[in-house]
């Protein structure tokens, strides 16, 4: 052939392959002018968290919530059952989460982080040490809260963004067999294992590093709770990457993955295709009853975690589709598209491309900015100006502050997250958002940083105000 223009797949070698759906319903779009996006994020104090969302032309702040629901998904929502107590659609929720994720006993809640909550509630005791592969916000802060000590024990690689290791999930076993050495079993609350790190670049773990964290926690005692809200995404890159697994349906994998660990937490906004909902499951009775007593006091009935019939039911419809092998492929795959062509580019990215969004280096595209001048949460200003793009900041801003010295986290990530929600974008779009990143590299020179100037006191990112310097 001696076109120079290339489908997709060719572009790729192999043949091109699509969305496993069509669009039924569509949401217009709106993009304000420059001026009006100047004056936007002024009036947000720079935050992309405080934009109004008819001001941002493509949303990639976030995945949480903003998936497409199916034909199906949103058929099941007409057959709610709003009854205060014993719901129908909560035992289909149960018998999804039993089906796919393995785990006996189910208490729904009505986000990630109420389950997070709970579960620090009931399983920390003050003082006592919580080793994680990487911090989560939410989660950190719910362990922290709860008199919990958080410890990353996360491989070293995992801080490097750089590192191309397949598997920078991965817990540094030697970490936490030192940490267990030096504080003793019994000063350990659980080990927090995350199924793909948000904040390492949507890293995975592989399925031998579960294993072995299931060997060694055994060995002490120690009870291994496993945040699932982007497991499937986890299975997909066991699936394509690990020895042994390519034959491997996503479900069989999530499973197998599942079954090396206690218990699990959820936000369903993100693998689950719903816009709210998140849930708990243990195979233990006795912290089952415990979990099941607290969820009354702070999120709804046993049988509706804070969620309305409808929600449950739509989230029971989605685990079974997001465990779909040609919708994973597809959506991570897409993920993929926009950080090839950053990549080719030669714009600093996390490497791997990960599971849910591509990752920049702010570090690499402002060297002349200091941590404290806010390299990523400039970069997300400089994105939404160029194009209307929202995206999010996860550096230091993200990081926050240390409860026992007070002193800022530096992270050695400075990150600006482009997060792509499921069945939303199309390629088209990740076309005009890799242009847009590219126009914002190009006049990185010429960019200067923030200062913060109102900071709340706790996940500080969510409403702190800059201006530019
Ligand atoms: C996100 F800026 N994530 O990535 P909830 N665990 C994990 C998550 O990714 C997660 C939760 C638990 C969000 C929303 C969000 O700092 C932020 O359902 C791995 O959001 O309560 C959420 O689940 C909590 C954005 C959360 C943030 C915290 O965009």
């Amino acid at each position: 052939m001696t076109s120079h223009l290339q489908t997709m797949g060719q572009q790729s070698g192999r043949r091109s392959w699509a969305e496993p759906w069509k669009i039924k319903m569509v949401e217009p779009l709106r993009m304000i002018d420059r001026a009006a996006r100047e004056q936007a994020l002024a009036e947000a104090g720079c935050n992309t968290f405080l934009l109004r969302s008819d001001d941002v032309y493509i949303d990639l702040l976030t995945d949480s919530g903003t998936s497409a629901m199916s034909d199906r998904q949103w058929a099941g929502m007409m057959t709610g059952d709003e009854a205060y107590a014993g719901s129908r659609n909560y035992y289909n929720l149960e018998a999804a989460i039993r089906q796919y994720y393995g785990y006996r006993y189910v208490v729904p809640t009505h986000q990630g982080r109420g389950a997070e909550h709970l579960i620090s509630q009931v399983a920390i005791k003050r003082g006592q040490y919580v080793p994680g592969n990487m911090y989560f916000t939410t989660t950190r802060l719910h362990q922290e809260l709860a008199g919990g000590i958080f410890v990353d024990v996360i491989c070293d690689e995992a801080h490097d963004p750089q590192s191309t290791a397949p598997f920078k999930g991965n817990v540094d076993l030697d970490k936490l067999e030192r940490l267990i050495a030096r504080e003793g079993a019994a000063s350990i609350a659980y080990v927090s294992l995350a199924g793909t790190v948000n904040m390492a670049g949507g890293q995975p773990v592989s399925m031998e590093n579960v294993r072995a964290l299931r060997q060694l926690t055994a060995k002490h005692g120690i009870r291994l709770y496993l945040d699932a809200t982007r497991m499937v995404e986890n299975a997909f890159f066991i699936q394509q990457q690990e020895p042994g697994y390519r034959d491997k349906t996503i479900a069989a994998i999530l499973k197998e993955f599942c079954g090396h660990t206690d218990g699990a937490w959820m936000s369903a906004k993100k693998d689950s295709l719903v816009n709210i909902g998140g849930w708990l499951a243990v195979d233990d009775w006795n912290l089952f009853e415990e979990l099941r007593n607290l969820v009354v006091v702070y999120e709804g009935l046993h049988t509706y975690g804070g969620l309305a019939g409808r929600d449950m039911e739509a989230m029971a419809i989605g685990i079974a589709e997001s465990v779909q092998d040609d919708h994973v492929r597809c959506r991570v795959e897409q993920v993929r598209y926009l950080g090839e062509l950053l990549s080719e580019w030669e714009i600093p990215i996390v490497r791997p491309i990960g599971g849910h969004a591509i990752f920049l280096d702010a570090r690499r595209f402002y060297p002349h900015l200091a941590q404290d001048e806010f390299p990523a949460q400039t970069l997300a200003a400089e994105l939404y100006l160029d194009s209307g793009i929202r995206s999010m900041e996860r550096g230091i801003v993200s990081a926050g502050r240390s409860p026992s010295t007070g002193d800022h986290y530096r992270p050695k990530l400075e990150l600006t997250r482009l997060t792509i929600p499921r069945r939303v974008y199309t390629q088209a779009h990740m076309d005009v958002v890799a242009e847009s990143v590219l126009a914002a590299w190009q006049n990185r020179e010429r960019t200067r940083g923030l200062k913060m100037v109102y900071e709340p006191k706790y996940l500080r990112f969510f409403q702190a105000r800059f201006e530019r310097l």
